[in-house]
């Protein structure tokens, strides 16, 4: 069931985005993402304003540069959270480090989940996603680059060289991954566990670039995963969830989504 109806703008209590793969602050996306940050700023009083995770296709949370780098963001982002917003920003694995990141009005979370408490008692675990499947290697990987000595050598490299090496090693990288398959029923079931632990009957992932609603069947929980950007979305939760389109100079689109009531 679907329904194009726009949700009543005083009912909507949570906007999250993610997967965004900005590289510049002016490149298409991220226009996109500052048209959606300043007509949820002219629409919404929200209580939580939820960056899932690779919003950047690469950030590194030591040092300025990054935060220079996007500093017309950073700004539209605290212009959000002085209204009140709780404004929380889950690491994705394009984002390095953040637990070093300082922006006005930011939580940054580099734990694999987090729990968003609305006022009305709902409660919604986010995870960006890549967690989800913590193989022998990746986990090592993740050691390695997440630890303390390891960021701390790379904060001593030329930022500008940094950047420029891993925006072009994230590119190959998705070049690869265009071929791969996606194999949902792993997903869903790998996230089902993980949303059982948190004991949240709603969660939002990422990172897969798939727009699930995930019901299952004899549970009373509800799954939910954002939708790619080559479209720029947002997922509002309001008395149910919405998905958000918008494309530039045009009305966006709402398109509500078969919810879990209460
Ligand atoms: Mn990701």
């Amino acid at each position: 069931m679907v329904s194009y109806l726009t949700p009543d703008p005083q009912s909507v209590k949570l906007v999250a985005v993610s997967d965004i793969h900005i590289i510049t602050q002016d490149d298409d996306r991220a226009k996109a993402l500052r048209e959606l940050l300043k007509q949820t700023r002219a629409s919404y009083r929200l209580e939580y304003l939820v960056l899932l995770g690779d919003i950047f296709d690469f950030y590194f949370g030591r040092g300025s540069y990054f935060e220079d780098k996007f500093q017309a963001i950073k700004e539209d982002i605290a212009l959000i959270a002085q209204m009140g917003t709780k404004v929380i920003y889950l690491q994705g694995n394009h984002e390095f480090g953040l637990e070093h990141a300082s922006w006005p009005g930011v939580e940054f979370v580099t734990d694999k989940t987090y729990v968003a408490k609305l006022q009305d008692g709902r409660e919604i675990a986010l995870t960006h996603g890549d967690l989800l499947f913590e193989s022998g290697h990746y986990k090592t990987y993740l050691k390695l680059v997440r630890s303390q000595v390891f960021i701390f050598l790379v904060s001593l490299l030329p930022q500008g060289w940094l950047d420029r090496l891993c925006l072009a090693v994230s590119k190959a990288s998705r070049k690869k991954n265009s071929y791969r398959r996606l194999a949902h029923r792993l997903i869903l079931t790998k996230a089902l566990l993980w949303q059982q632990s948190t004991g949240c009957r709603w969660a939002i992932m990422g990172h897969f670039h798939v727009a699930y609603n995930y019901l299952p069947p004899g549970k009373k929980t509800q799954l939910l995963c954002m939708d790619e950007w080559q479209k720029p979305n947002a997922l509002l939760l309001a008395q149910d969830f919405y998905r958000l389109y918008w494309r530039d100079g045009k009305e966006p689109t709402f398109k509500r989504l078969l919810t879990l009531t209460k």
